[in-house]
């Protein structure tokens, strides 16, 4: 498998330009059990502390591990307070175990996902399977603080830990045939009781299917997510690994992935073959474009239990990501919703 594994790497002060991602990151690593300046990414840190923070690092500590500089800097206003972690693992969509909020905490902890096969092929030159460990290993990972906004008018800012999907795609070598790409959630109906009983699993047909334009799929904020507050995934968010679109309505952003597919045909996704009228294949996330049972100018962030923790707000074209407009500058958007 040819994939490049990156070298750990220190970081300067030339990496970090603004104060508050510094501290911020600070704060962060002093939460993974790193102390001092020196130890912080060499990977030396000691190992009691490091297995209590980070369950893979132990295995990962003799192959690359860097948190490389935090890019959320360029695209999230860090002022925005991040919703509690407590709330971001128990209100969940994830319809494989029951359509509530709460089903997939409830039910989804004992999701098998080590071993896991994760599969890179379609119109590749060189077709990749990652194992378990691989996920952790063979990219630097990068914790990214984004913005989450669902289609159902709310929303959370959520600290996740992965790496760029362009790494992978790159190392499987797109052919130039390659313009879409198709990703798969996994089919496991002994362990999902939304894929065995069409009711608890909202009537979608399983597996959950995704895809993305490739220059979506190649641009730099498309996450490939491992993590998230500084831990491995917990299965209700779509451990061991899954897609993050941050200017995308969340539904886009599937999880556990199985299969990750490079095609020269855009790819059918689940929630438009459910219902085509209210959910395109593009879902940005666009307070222009209405969704036809409820506006979408307005989203409820969630920061934490309680409703004195919401807070209704604007929502912002490209969920904030202005940077991703150049990708549909041709493009009528109210027509490519
Ligand atoms: N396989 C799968 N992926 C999924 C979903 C799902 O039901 N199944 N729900 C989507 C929706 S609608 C949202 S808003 C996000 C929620 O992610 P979170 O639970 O981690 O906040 O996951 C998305 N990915
Ligand atoms: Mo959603």
């Amino acid at each position: 498998m040819k994939i490049n594994i990156k070298k750990p790497h220190h970081l300067t002060d030339n990496d970090v330009t603004d104060e508050d991602v510094w501290m911020d990151r600070r704060n962060i690593l002093k939460s993974l059990g790193y102390v001092g300046a020196g130890a912080i990414l060499s990977g030396l840190a000691s190992k009691n502390a490091q297995a209590d923070a980070f369950s893979w690092f132990k295995r990962e500590q003799q192959t690359a591990f860097t948190l490389s500089p935090l890019q959320a800097q360029k695209t999230v206003n860090l002022n925005e307070q991040n919703t509690a972690e407590s709330v971001a693992t128990t209100y969940n969509n994830f319809y494989e175990f029951g359509t509530g909020k709460e089903d997939p905490a409830e039910h989804a902890q004992n999701f098998q996902v080590d071993p896991w096969t994760l599969k890179i092929e379609g119109l590749v030159e060189n077709p990749v399977t990652l194992g378990y460990d691989d996920l952790f290993s063979k990219f630097a990972l990068e914790e990214r603080i984004y913005r989450l906004r669902c289609v159902e008018a709310w929303s959370m800012v959520i600290p996740w830990i992965g790496f760029p999907l362009h790494q992978l795609l790159q190392a499987a070598k797109p052919l130039s045939s390659a313009k879409y790409v198709a990703f798969e959630t996994i089919y496991s109906p002994e362990q999902m009781r939304g894929q065995r009983n069409r009711f608890v699993g909202g009537g979608i047909d399983y597996p959950y299917v995704e895809g993305l334009r490739i220059d979506e799929a190649m641009h730099d904020l498309t996450l490939l997510s491992v993590g998230m507050y500084g831990k491995t995934l917990p299965p209700q968010n779509g451990a061991p690994i899954r897609l993050i679109t941050p200017w995308k309505y969340g539904f886009k952003s599937i999880k556990s992935l199985v299969s990750i597919k490079l095609m020269d045909k855009e790819p059918p996704t689940t929630w438009n073959i459910l219902a085509p009228q209210e959910y395109g294949f593009y879902a940005n996330v666009n307070p222009t474009v209405d969704h036809p049972r409820w506006s979408q100018k307005r989203e409820r962030r969630i920061l934490g239990s309680g409703l004195n923790a919401q807070k209704r707000i604007d929502t912002i074209p490209f969920n904030g990501y202005e940077e991703v407009a150049e990708l549909y500058a041709d493009m009528d958007l109210s027509r490519y919703y």
